[in-house]
């Protein structure tokens, strides 16, 4: 039997498996319609939520958001992460990797449209415990959003609508067996504090 389970996923092409614990944030429950501000002090299963250092300034919270509370859904099922909270914020997880195979980084993202201007985020993946040192990472840029909310389909409008989120993905090769993936609010406070880049559905697969 368990030769036969083995051969039938290898017909089926199962053998990715996603190297994050909690991508898609739904582990921590929300009230539909609502929105839990997450620290390092809460946490968030699966992450950690702030800086590395504290000569990294701000990067202090994020929202976790739950059903509806943007009047879209979100990029897999209900909950999802808005990398502003109060002010700025950033999630990291570190992973295991092994030494010089390639990977596949997937996640979608958004903007909030109750941010009013535009909101920034850096993705980056970097050897663990040195986040100054990029192996890859992707700038993700979104403007602010027409009042109507029918004008660009990469923000979350109160159109509720299928096309709101933008899947981004990109490669990298490790460098050693602990590979870390963060993302973070690239906003200068206080201006554009709340109301950031959205994130959902994070996934790493060894090629
Ligand atoms: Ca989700």
């Amino acid at each position: 039997m368990k030769k036969l389970v083995s051969i039938l996923f290898t017909v089926c092409g199962i053998s990715a498996q996603n190297l994050i614990t909690n991508g898609d944030f739904e582990t921590d429950a929300v009230s539909a319609g609502a929105f839990s501000r997450i620290t390092t002090t809460n946490g968030l299963t699966g992450w950690w939520v702030g800086a590395d250092n504290s000569s990294t300034p701000a990067l202090v919270d994020v929202d976790l958001c739950g059903e509806g509370v943007l009047a879209a859904p979100s990029g897999n099922a209900t909950q999802f992460v808005d990398l502003n909270g109060l002010e700025r914020g950033r999630i990291r997880q570190d992973f295991t990797t092994t030494g010089a195979a390639t990977y596949t980084v997937t996640f979608k993202y958004a903007k909030n449209r109750n941010g009013g201007i535009g909101a920034d985020a850096w993705c980056r993946v970097f050897e663990t415990g040195t986040p100054g040192i990029a192996i890859a990472s992707r700038f993700l840029t979104l403007p602010v959003m027409s009042t109507s909310g029918t004008t660009d389909t990469n923000q979350v409008s109160t159109v509720v609508s299928a096309n709101v989120w933008t899947e981004a993905t990109f490669g990298f090769t490790a460098t050693g067996t602990a590979t870390s993936i963060a993302f973070e609010a690239n906003n200068a406070p206080p201006e554009k504090a709340s109301g950031g880049i959205l994130i959902d559905d994070v996934s790493i697969e060894e090629d």
